[in-house]
């Protein structure tokens, strides 16, 4: 009978393993609450994925929640790999484009890796918690979320096995213009998956370093107050790990590609005289294509997040002075957002690229905000927490203390020797590994994940989200009526960017009326709800001040373009002069937030 029973339980164990995916450990944890216990994906956040893990993590995350996740492709890289993204929408709340939508995106930059990681954290945390969690299921139910890991696969998965400089995309480029591309790639000579720094041996007095007072390291030898020599070098650096491929005195001087795709997007696009890293024209990398493609395809996203690495920032636009500050009312938006952001992630700072940062022509949210109206965030992942002293700086010896007793020298490389073909003895130093300096070490990445996310959260839950609040009917003789209709924008963002309406880039939102009924003239009522208004909202309220001109002179009255979308945190009130004693359906359509329609009795 034991043996049986044991059978017994082992062929349930296994149905449930395989039909669930439930891992045997969580099985048996009764002690833990439901939110963990009822966990499906079990997903570690303490590593990095490379793209055929993450896309292994997806598909496992699409088959466990397959009403909510879609897994998609919006093309191949340069180098053949599928560009993946999930899309999260309940559709038992609406269908995809009838939502505003958040679109995430990460590792443009082919070394700027953990971004990859918030995502695929942000996709499991909403699934698993949106059983439990009512904030999670708000957000889920009433929007919709685009997610990429990384935009750049090629890059990510060249720095994770290979190393070295993988910031650019993988598209052939000439970097040091003598005719021949990509020819002089670095080598990973010792084969430890990191390329290091390269020196050799010289006489004191020739070197460029020494060896540190531990030594077991090398560091730069100090220099005086006019640049000179203030101690003895005997180790002279001669380059990045690697060889002279093609013999022209240089080492890894042509490595692959060298476009950076986040000067590619054709917005204050500059070529690269100007701009280091432009191509020859905007869009001329094929991942930008895609990406610019989906995003014309997909006039619901109301917000962008695209993750970089490194120094803790929340970066707005303009990336360039020369665009101009950006309008007062889009300001309102982004200030409101970002100086929250600080207190969402600690130690980030709210800072606008081109006066914070430094200038970028051609940069991706740009493209999102002037070209898309989209409000758009770029937050810079990862702050060192050495500065143990929380004085604002990082001393050296608080680096040393950091690496040493609290990190415990997880990414410590020890300084060794090998047989170079060109150099001879060359000694590699680089003390510490590239899962560190631009990347948090493994025990902190789980925590960046849940922050960034939670400010991309916050981000969505503060995107459009307007009704009709009020239908009123009016009579005024006869068959004549006054149709009063009341809309409101409960969150922070406007339906339509000040960006959007100056810039003409969004189809403006639509207020219609559907029956046997004329309109005969319309209007936004301009007094309306102006005292309810708090103060410090007024702004996005009056900025509608001239767009009832814009209607009034309009053919088609049942179908009004409201020109100027509607404020955040506002009621507006339009009011129509109606023929006809009939049931009606009044409806408004954004773009960004979707519709509502509501029907009224006119007698
Ligand atoms: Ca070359
Ligand atoms: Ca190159
Ligand atoms: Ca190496
Ligand atoms: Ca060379
Ligand atoms: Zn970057």
């Amino acid at each position: 009978m034991k043996t049986l029973a044991i059978k017994k339980y082992l062929i349930c164990y296994f149905v449930t393993v395989t039909v669930f995916s439930f891992g045997a450990q969580l099985l048996a944890q009764d002690y833990l609450p439901r939110t963990w216990k009822s966990r499906k994906v079990d997903l570690a956040f303490n590593r990095y994925y490379d793209w055929r893990e993450m896309e292994a993590a997806l598909r496992q995350l699409e088959q466990a929640y397959p009403k909510f996740l879609k897994l998609k492709s919006i093309g191949k890289s340069y180098g053949g790999r599928e560009l993946w993204y999930i899309t999260i929408n309940n559709p038992d709340t609406g269908a995809e484009m009838d939502k505003a939508a958040m679109y995430i995106d990460a590792n443009i930059h082919g070394n700027e890796v953990q971004g990859g990681e918030v995502c695929l954290y942000t996709i499991w945390y909403l699934m698993e918690n949106y059983a439990y969690n009512a904030h999670i299921k708000k957000l889920v139910d009433e929007r919709v979320f685009y997610i990429f890991p990384s935009v750049n696969p090629d890059g990510r998965d060249y720095w994770l096995h290979k190393g070295g400089s993988a910031r650019t995309s993988q598209f052939p480029y000439d970097d040091d213009n003598d005719g021949l591309y990509d020819e002089d790639p670095a080598e990973d000579l010792d084969g430890d998956g990191e390329i290091g720094a390269m020196f050799i041996k010289v006489k004191p007095g020739e070197g460029t370093h020494r060896l540190a007072d531990s030594g077991d390291h090398l560091v730069p030898i100090k220099k005086n107050i006019e640049g000179k020599p203030d101690e003895l070098g005997d180790y002279k650096f001669v380059g990045t790990e690697g060889i002279d491929n093609d013999g022209d005195g240089r080492i890894n001087e042509d490595q692959p590609g060298g476009i950076d795709p986040n000067r590619d997007f054709g917005s204050m696009w500059q070529p690269k005289g100007i701009q280091r890293g432009a191509g020859d024209y905007p869009f001329c990398w094929v991942e930008s294509q895609h990406t610019r493609d989906f995003l014309y395809a997909h006039p619901n996203i109301a917000g962008v997040q695209a993750f970089h690495n490194s120094g803790g920032m929340i970066l707005r636009g303009p990336g360039a002075q020369l665009r101009g500050e950006y309008k007062q009312a889009d300001l309102s938006v982004y200030d409101a957002i970002g100086k929250d952001g600080e207190k969402i992630i600690e130690g980030y700072r709210y800072i606008v690229v081109w006066s914070g940062l430094y200038t970028v022509w051609g940069g991706f949210f740009d493209f999102t905000h002037d070209l898309l109206g989209i409000y758009s965030f770029s937050n810079e992942l990862w702050r060192s927490r050495a500065d143990l002293d929380q004085d604002g700086k990082i001393t050296d010896e608080e680096r040393d203390f950091f690496t040493k007793f609290v990190d415990l020298e997880n990414t410590y490389v020890p300084m060794h020797e090998i047989d170079h073909s060109q150099l001879g003895k060359v000694i590699i130093d680089r003390d510490v590994t590239k899962l560190s300096g631009r990347v948090p070490p493994s025990w902190l990445l789980e925590e960046l994940c849940h922050r960034n996310m939670a400010f991309c959260l916050y981000h969505a839950y503060n995107m459009p989200m307007p009704s009709i609040k009020k239908l009123e009917a009016e009579k005024i003789s006869g068959s004549l009526f006054r149709l009063k209709i009341t809309l409101y924008n409960e969150r922070i963002m406007p339906t339509m960017s000040a960006a959007a309406i100056e810039n003409k880039v969004q189809r403006p939102d639509i207020l219609s009326i559907d029956g046997p009924v004329k309109a005969l003239a319309a209007g936004r009522n301009k007094s309306y709800g102006l005292s309810q208004v708090p103060e410090r909202y007024r702004r996005y309220f009056l900025r509608t001040e001239d767009s009832d001109v814009d209607y009034i002179d309009q053919k088609d009255l049942k179908n009004l373009r409201l020109t100027h979308g509607i404020p955040g945190k506002a009621e507006i009130q339009y009011e129509f002069l109606i023929e006809g004693k009939r049931n009606v359906t009044v409806t408004l359509d954004c773009q960004k937030g979707g519709t509502d329609s509501q029907k009224i009795t006119i007698q």
